[in-house]
């Protein structure tokens, strides 16, 4: 990455926007301090920040004070709490850059992490790119980097985000180690899209409250409409993870389940198996966005599973199958391989932290074992010292 060299005049210009909400004042101003420092001037349009309506008195009169004194930075008031996603629109809706590169407000940029980003978005418009997130000590604010590998986003069926190795199959694709690793979803707050793609795509869903969920609809749009998200190995952003949620989250139920109602399709029912609850709480209008959704003529869930999330259709196309049992049954159990049809709900496994492979982890009915060493599986009842005839091997 050290020696890669870029031609500046070549590469589009950006406006960094940073919305915030109560955050503290060295944190803020660390991000603040450190994209001015690393960003090479003739690519940093402005920094907009936008207070999305704090009430802590250090981010008022002082904050201004402190940011006027500062070239190109500009500062934003939301009149009224907005969220996340309708105060990081604000800020885009000034943007003079060519590219918006978002952040959160608690990083620290890292030296030569914007020029991978630009230069991937003038190589090809449709990319949109977030850097490698290094972690920032949450005691101790210390940067710590990132040992290993980037690693690829992913997410369950109850709509959180997860944190996946780079597979085999992407590496295959990969020609250098410096070249961009695609990822089916994105953390969260840091990535870097040209100013008219994300208007194509129909930038944020201004229905999502406060915060949550905004990262997954976006990745899912991104892929189904034609785009690509990618993690350039060479650009690396610290961020602090805090150990607790500072603000009430509650809004991030909603935000998911537009996200499941707007991109999911029939796949939207894992999500409700899931999250039960979900069902009974309102989540506003999509219409809208089901309407840019079909305006876009962006692809089927089950196109972005099949081909960007999930590469292993089961074994040869067949999956576990389970058959609750009825009364006239004295084997009880009946996990088989059946043709793949791709909805859950019977075919629906979890692997676990214990290594077994569950049905119905809610009210786990039946496992089946990963044994060590083996190349069988053991199905048996999901209890501690199952008898060894209550064990089921499943063959290939
Ligand atoms: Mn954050």
């Amino acid at each position: 990455c050290k020696e890669k060299k870029y031609n500046y005049e070549n590469l589009p210009s950006t406006s960094v926007v940073i919305a915030f909400y109560n955050e503290a004042w060295s944190t803020l101003l660390r991000t603040v301090y450190s994209v001015l420092e690393t960003s090479p001037d003739i690519l940093l349009e402005e920094v907009i920040l936008v207070d999305d309506y704090s009430d802590r008195e250090h981010l008022k009169e002082r904050l201004a004070n402190e940011l006027s004194r500062l070239p190109k930075v500009r500062l934003l008031r939301a009149g009224k709490r907005e969220g996340l996603v309708r105060a990081r629109l604000l800020g885009a809706s000034v943007a003079r850059g060519d590219v918006l590169t978002f952040l959160d407000c608690h990083c620290e940029c890292h030296e030569g992490w914007l020029e991978p980003l630009l230069q991937r978005i003038q190589e090809k418009e449709s990319a949109v790119v977030c850097p490698v997130i290094d972690v920032i000590d949450w005691n101790t604010f210390e940067y710590l980097g990132n040992s290993g590998e980037p690693q690829i986003g992913g997410f369950d069926w109850r709509l959180v985000f997860t944190w996946h190795v780079v597979p085999q199959r992407e590496r295959d694709l990969m020609q250098s180690p410096i070249d961009v690793i695609r990822s089916p979803t994105m953390a969260g707050g840091l990535f870097a899209v040209s100013k008219r793609y994300f208007e194509y795509l129909g930038s944020y869903d201004t229905g999502m409250e406060v915060w949550g969920g905004e990262n997954l609809e976006f990745s899912f749009r991104i892929w189904q409409c034609g785009g690509t998200l990618e993690t350039h190995p060479c650009s690396h952003v610290g961020h602090v993870f805090p150990k607790q949620a500072p603000y009430s989250r509650t809004k991030a139920l909603a935000n998911s389940m537009r996200a499941a109602e707007v991109c999911m399709d029939e796949y939207k029912e894992l999500y409700y198996y899931q999250n039960p609850w979900a069902r009974m709480e309102p989540f506003g209008d999509v219409t809208e966005r089901k309407m840019l959704r079909a305006n876009l003529q962006c692809k089927d869930f089950k196109w972005f599973l099949e081909t960007v999330y999930l590469q292993n259709k089961g074994l040869n196309g067949y999956c576990f199958d389970y058959n609750p049992p009825n009364e006239n049954q004295v084997d009880g159990l009946q996990v088989i391989l059946y043709p793949c049809h791709g909805m859950g709900q019977n075919q629906f496994f979890e692997y676990t932290s214990k290594k077994e492979i569950r049905y119905n982890t809610r009210q786990p009915e039946a496992c089946v074992a990963v044994e060590e060493g083996k190349d069988d599986l053991v199905m048996h009842l999901c209890e501690d010292h199952v008898p060894e005839d209550q064990k089921f091997i499943l063959h290939e």
